[in-house]
């Protein structure tokens, strides 16, 4: 996932050339200010290029939208070696089931060959990933555990 999550678009109405009352202006965002010019030079001292009390604002909408991650689901495959008390056990501890769940998902596994243990973002699921098939390496059991993207 493009880590990915913000993409915030931001309207910026400082360049716009018209006015609140819908009147078009000439005016160099680019130029120096008049204000700026005058500064220094013995001319009357201005907080805006208009002068005093003319009331230029400037307006900024920010519409920031924010996009959901993906999802990946999180498999447990099946096969004839890994006892059935040692997926229970997976389930429990990586997947945080009760044992009623585990036991569910691990028959629904040895049935149909493969079994969801739950759904994450795509850092988590990559790190129940790598934690069971270390966990199954270390005990010498052939389970394996894999990731789909939903
Ligand atoms: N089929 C295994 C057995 O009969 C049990 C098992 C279940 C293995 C789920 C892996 O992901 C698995 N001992």
């Amino acid at each position: 996932m493009s880590t990915r999550e913000s993409n915030p678009r931001q309207i910026d109405a400082s360049r716009s050339d018209e006015t609140r009352d819908g009147a078009m202006t000439r005016r160099n965002h680019d130029a120096p200010s008049q204000a700026l010019n005058m500064a220094g030079k013995g001319g009357r001292k201005s907080t805006s290029p208009d002068g005093p009390g003319t009331g230029t604002a400037v307006i900024t909408r920010t519409k920031t939208q924010t996009q959901r991650p993906s999802m990946y689901r999180v498999l447990l495959l099946n096969d004839d070696y890994t006892p059935m008390d040692f997926v229970i056990g997976v389930l429990c501890t990586f997947f945080h089931k009760d044992f009623d769940d585990a036991n569910r998902i691990m028959w629904q596994v040895h049935n149909n060959g493969v079994g969801e243990c739950g759904v994450y973002t795509y850092e988590v699921a990559d790190t129940k990933v790598t934690q069971v098939m270390d966990h199954a390496r270390k005990h010498q059991h052939p389970l394996q555990c894999v990731m789909e993207k939903k």
